[in-house]
């Protein structure tokens, strides 16, 4: 009978220990109860408060930090000669200007032709060869919208050289991950020969195709792997513009418009897509 006894307290004993080994901060939040408790309410309310306080600080702080910051540059950028620098002075101001050869950025405020009259940043880039990257690099980060110029007039003899410069373009990896809208204005349209924003499209995709596999191979075979660079499309398909990450449109324009140096540009086109960014 007494063992038994020995034994239902043993029992009881053994269940303690279970139970103070499970809840091991029982008497700290205990005592922190009955120091709240102690406490003035005024107290209670006031520490409340500042947690909640230090509770929004971060959320605000997290939401701005991580925010896109808003980008506002529209980057006229494209082969020598495409007519970059006289566009530039159309959307500006609408004048015909004699240009020369850029050798430098140039920028100034571009107000679009829409409601909420935004205002971007319209920036001309040299397109010669030795300066492209460097004002890339410099601009690219920034970029809502790309417009990159073609001469369809020449554009046959060009293709080759105008799909390369978009290849590096579009697997830029600021680029990529920014997607910033690509209009690709196929100018001088005004001349007979010109080709048409279809069959420049068209044809870019074809080449941009070759490039691809060409590029991919040349870069495996350096170092084993197609090291940083981007894919450009979809891998098994053929390339289309619409596998890009951002809004691509080719649309059709001419800078000198159809009646000369004096007359109007022929840029309806164009001004309507920058309204839409
Ligand atoms: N016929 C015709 N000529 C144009 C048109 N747009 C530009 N041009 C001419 O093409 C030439 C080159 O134009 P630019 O605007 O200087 O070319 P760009 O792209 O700025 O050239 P870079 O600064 O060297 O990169 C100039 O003689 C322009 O007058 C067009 O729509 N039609
Ligand atoms: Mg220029």
């Amino acid at each position: 009978m007494e063992a038994d006894i020995t034994g239902a307290n043993m029992g009881e004993k053994a269940e303690a220990d279970v139970e103070m080994t499970e809840n091991p901060f029982e008497p700290y939040i205990e005592s922190v109860r009955q120091q709240l408790e102690d406490q003035d309410p005024v107290f209670l309310i006031g520490v409340i408060v500042a947690l909640a306080v230090v509770i929004i600080t971060c959320v605000f702080l997290k939401y701005f930090l991580t925010s896109k910051t808003v980008r506002t540059a529209v980057l006229l950028v494209g082969l020598c000669d495409s007519g970059k620098t006289l566009l530039f002075s159309r959307l500006l101001s609408g004048k015909f200007k004699r240009t020369q050869t850029s050798i430098t950025d140039s920028s100034a405020p571009y107000k679009a032709k829409n409601e909420k009259g935004s205002t971007w940043t319209l920036i001309d880039l040299p397109g010669h060869d030795s300066l492209r990257p460097q004002y890339l690099e410099k601009f690219k980060s920034a970029a809502r919208a790309i417009v990159f110029v073609v001469d369809s007039a020449i554009f046959q003899k060009e293709v080759r050289d105008v799909a390369e410069f978009l290849y590096v373009l579009l697997t830029d990896t600021v680029i990529s991950r920014n997607a910033p809208a690509l209009v690709v204005a196929c100018n001088k349209q005004d001349i007979t020969m010109a080709k048409s924003a279809k069959l420049i499209q068209q044809q870019l995709e074809k080449e941009m195709n070759t490039l691809r596999v060409t590029r991919s191979a040349a870069l495996s075979s350096q170092d084993g792997s197609v090291g940083g660079s981007l894919y450009l499309g979809k891998k098994g398909k053929d390339f289309e513009f619409s596998q890009l990450p951002m809004k691509v449109e080719f649309l059709e324009c001419s800078a000198r418009g159809s009646k000369g140096d004096e007359g109007d540009a022929d840029i309806e086109g164009l001004e309507k897509s920058l309204a839409k960014l």
